[in-house]
């Protein structure tokens, strides 16, 4: 009997499915190469079920005598090993792939067959669908300690209102190799939440106000949500603000090792900046350990050493001393436009017996590429001002053209039209 090969993430199975199934049977005795969760959040997005529970599925559908897992977004390994007799895919796929696999098959006569799209269905529209109908807390919270645990390297952008989120959710291009990219998580920054409300990044903006920003983006968004949490505030406090959090459905707060007045980091004199003890800092940590129930909600510890000048010896003792203490990740903080000090850090903080993933915030050193900073062990990265700081612009610009025309018609160019912004946010 001759071999079939069909690769399937299986996430969400459709009748599109069953017709590729369909014609692979015909042919001969059907393998599915089920992709791991690690495999489809290189390609596509995180499956919403578990590897197991899609093999489950797999495995039960009529047709499929055997399922291997497929552990990389590329075919080839797979073929290579199991040197099938035809490759069935639907024919809505990339170039390039489907050339890689037509060069790979052909070196022992292989055949790919190609199913034509099932028109109006498509696991991309489901789960666009699926999106539409929202998320619960308790699942949107699991999900960014999911995604660290499936993908190298967790994106996260700011928002800081219901509009800017919705960018963050929705915006996605495709890759040379027709893998869509999109941001993995929000990230809700102190300092645009503040900016946005024409207040200084100092605290001032009060936690309530802050909780209004997280409701106003969760409200909208599907994806995980991280908080800037400032200095976390008294201990006896930020316990109430873990709680709080964690109830809303939000994965992780980032608290920042200061005290005092606290300014942001990105100052160019920080002479006044007054660094917490470690002891002290440690102690909240721990208190914000103890009071949250999810495991996965995560409390993410940033030292501001480096920012400081306090050297890299100080900034890894201090990572150790959070970790010791509980904390979830750790976020590295820097101003070195080249890098250099990210890149020893990581280095350092890469031994340590019991590294936790590891948080940066590339906007001093907006150079270097992601791929460079996963390479030197970057866990999350966050692009943690930019819809807002390329807004401003933009929007005072506007206001001037009105000005020097004493109309607004020379505005129009530059503005959304009328009916794609009332698009933005229909639902129908
Ligand atoms: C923020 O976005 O508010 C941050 C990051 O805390 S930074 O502005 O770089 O300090
Ligand atoms: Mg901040």
């Amino acid at each position: 009997m001759k071999t079939v090969y069909i690769p399937m993430c299986a996430d969400i199975v459709h009748s599109g499915h069953l017709n590729i199934i369909k014609t692979g049977q015909n042919l001969g005795d059907v393998t599915i190469g089920l992709l791991t969760d690690e495999a489809v959040a290189s390609k596509k997005r995180l499956p919403f079920m578990t590897y197991a529970q899609r093999h489950e599925v797999v495995s039960n559908l009529k047709g499929v005598s055997n399922v291997v897992p497929q552990v990389t977004s590329d075919y080839r390994p797979n073929l290579t090993q199991l040197k099938p007799d035809y490759v069935v895919h639907g024919n809505d796929w990339a170039p390039s792939a489907r050339q890689q696999v037509i060069d790979t098959i052909s070196e022992w006569g292989g055949e790919l067959v190609e199913v034509e799209y099932t028109e109006g269905i498509s696991s991309t529209k489901l789960h666009q669908k699926l999106k539409e109908a929202g998320t619960t807390p308790e699942a949107r919270l699991k999900k960014l300690a999911k995604l660290l645990n499936t993908k190298k390297t967790v994106r996260a952008l700011e928002a800081h209102n219901g509009l800017s989120a919705l960018i963050v959710e929705n915006t996605t291009v495709k890759n040379e190799k027709g893998h869509l990219r999109q941001f993995d998580a929000v990230w809700i920054s102190s300092l645009t939440d503040s900016i946005a409300k024409g207040k200084p990044d100092i605290e001032l903006v009060d936690r309530t106000s802050r909780v209004n920003t997280i409701n106003e983006v969760l409200e909208v968004t599907t994806k995980p949500v991280i908080v800037d949490g400032d200095t976390g505030g008294h201990q006896a406090h930020f316990v109430h603000t873990v709680k709080t959090l964690e109830r809303l459905g939000v994965s992780a707060i980032v608290i920042e090792d200061k005290c005092g007045l606290k300014q942001n980091s990105l100052h160019e004199n920080v002479n006044d900046h007054e660094q917490e003890s470690v002891a002290t800092f440690s102690a909240k940590i721990k208190a914000g350990v103890n009071a949250k129930i999810n495991d996965e909600f995560m409390i993410i510890a940033r030292i501001e050493s480096l920012i400081l000048g306090k050297g890299q010896d100080e900034a890894l003792e201090r990572a150790r001393n959070y970790i010791a203490a509980g904390a979830s990740a750790i976020m590295i903080h820097s101003k070195d436009e080249s890098g250099k000090d990210i890149k020893e850090f990581c280095d350092a903080y890469n031994t340590l017996d019991n590294r936790r993933p590891l948080m940066v915030v590339p906007t001093s050193y907006n150079s270097i590429y992601e791929a460079e900073l996963t390479e030197w062990g970057a866990n999350i990265i966050v692009y943690a001002n930019h819809l807002l700081r390329v807004a401003y612009p933009a929007m005072s610009q506007a206001a001037q053209t009105i000005l020097s025309h004493d109309r607004a018609v020379e505005v129009e160019s530059t503005a959304i039209p009328i009916n794609d912004f009332l698009k933005l946010v229909s639902r129908n």
